[in-house]
């Protein structure tokens, strides 16, 4: 009898506990995701100052207190200048992790999200944006490292005051929560502007596994104004600035690859099918532009990058293709992707021509065999090609091990 009684005991310590625990804290917190699943957190804003954001057309932006243990970390405002900037209103506000709270090594913040579908697919994105928010701007750059669960994400390096630095990753973790945490390397106090999780389909992006994680490239290419690697190719850049939710219905963020003067763009009002890509009948605006060589002799398209980091690495690169004029009868587009000049080594395509105004994704993987390497992937029109290449939208994700993405920093219960 007592042993039976102390059998339930452990299963209700073991098994009901902590959900019930999960579930005090996510009501305490109020820390549910939105109702399209989407967590957006603005860091560093009061209790209770959740509002809705303008420029995404009404997500619903959180405080970060419920997200992180108690008391972790101080919040501050940034200070003018940098207020005056036309800026989105999570960039107002930092978390930061001052001295004994983060020591040298330590992962000084760390924030837990939750009810996650484990083996499911998500992006995260972390925002930054210094702004001088404790008035030591002759200390910058400051620099520290961004953590998923335990594993190393990557450096954020604040060189400049006024610069907004966006990093995102496609995850897929195994358990019901993630860790993004920031850890001080000794160069600098580690803060934060912003967090977000969106769920993602889950035949998206399906190189993104319980041990792998995908990075989007970041690597500086002016004139882009950010460093993330998602393009879309309206122009002029200044105009189309950003794509984000509900134009994506994932909330990635796609910025102009920028006003190059070689090539032009070829844009249509009508919808581009979109169910090849996604399985999301919403069309998308993102890829009803694409870039054309603006000499109609050029007969190719270069997109060359480097390396972000310093280690060898393989990169995944996605190309969004999708027919945007109607072709004369016996007329045809056909293009090669090449990576690096060859299309078999990272799986290429010979020959491809886009369907017209529906959207297709053709993935292409190359290794990097020295850090900093250069790379570059080359649309190459085919002999018998009537027109140049086309391009709608292009990603660059490196491919990383990440085989620990369900440590938490503590065992056993989450801490709320
Ligand atoms: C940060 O960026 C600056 C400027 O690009 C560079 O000189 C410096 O080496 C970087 N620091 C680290 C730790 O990567
Ligand atoms: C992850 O790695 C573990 C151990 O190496 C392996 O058993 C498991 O199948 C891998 N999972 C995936 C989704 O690749
Ligand atoms: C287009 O390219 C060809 C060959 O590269 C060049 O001879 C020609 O001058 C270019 N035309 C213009 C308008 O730039
Ligand atoms: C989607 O792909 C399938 C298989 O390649 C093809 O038959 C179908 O026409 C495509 N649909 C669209 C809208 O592109
Ligand atoms: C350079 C160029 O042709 N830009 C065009 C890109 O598409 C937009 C929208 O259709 C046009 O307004 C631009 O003129």
């Amino acid at each position: 009898m007592e042993e039976a009684a102390a059998a339930v005991h452990r299963r209700w310590r073991r098994r009901l506990l902590p959900k019930l625990m999960l579930l005090l804290c996510a009501v305490v917190h109020g820390q549910q995701p939105d109702s399209l699943g989407f967590i957006s957190i603005d860091c560093g804003i009061p209790d209770g100052g959740g509002y809705s954001d303008e420029s995404t057309r009404g997500l619903r932006y959180v405080p970060d207190a419920g997200f992180l243990d108690a008391g972790a970390g101080l919040s501050a405002g940034i200070n003018p200048p940098y207020t005056d900037r036309d800026l989105a209103a999570r960039y107002l506000t930092v978390r930061y992790f001052p001295g004994a709270a983060s020591a040298a090594g330590e992962r000084g913040g760390c924030y837990t999200l939750r009810q996650l579908s484990p083996g499911g697919r998500y992006l995260v994105r972390a925002t930054f944006y210094y702004g001088n928010y404790d008035g030591a701007i002759a200390m910058l750059p400051v620099v520290f490292d961004l953590h998923l669960g335990a594993n190393r994400w990557t450096a954020v390096n604040v060189t400049a005051a006024d610069a907004i630095y966006i990093f995102e990753a496609v995850v897929s973790p195994p358990a019901d929560f993630l860790q993004v945490c920031l850890v001080n390397i000794g160069k600098g106090t580690p803060f934060i502007s912003g967090l977000d999780l969106r769920p993602l389909k889950p035949e998206l992006y399906p190189e993104a596994t319980a041990n792998q994680s995908l990075l989007l490239l970041n690597h500086d290419r002016p004139p882009a104004r950010f460093a993330f690697n998602r393009y879309q190719f309206w122009r002029p850049a200044s105009y189309y600035k950003l794509f984000r939710y509900p134009f994506d219905p994932y909330d990635r963020l796609w910025q102009p690859y920028g006003d190059d003067p070689s090539w032009t763009n070829i844009t249509v009002a009508a919808a581009v099918d979109v169910t090849n890509i996604s399985r999301s009948d919403d069309p998308s605006p993102i890829l009803r532009s694409a870039a054309t060589p603006a000499n109609a002799t050029v007969r190719r398209l270069d997109f060359p990058w480097s390396s972000d980091d310093a280690a060898t690495t393989t990169y995944l690169l996605l190309l969004y293709f999708a027919e945007l004029q109607r072709l004369p009868a016996g007329a045809a587009r056909r293009f090669d992707v090449l990576v690096d000049g060859d299309a078999s080594a990272g799986g290429g395509r010979r020959g491809y021509t886009p369907r017209y105004l529906a959207a297709e994704v053709v993935r292409s993987t190359v290794r990097a065999a020295r850090p900093g390497q250069r790379h570059v992937v080359s649309l190459v029109a085919a002999p018998d090609s009537a027109l140049p290449p086309i391009v709608n939208g292009l990603e660059i994700y490196s491919v990383q091990p990440m085989p620990e993405l369900a440590t938490n920093d503590r065992d056993g219960l989450p801490i709320c």
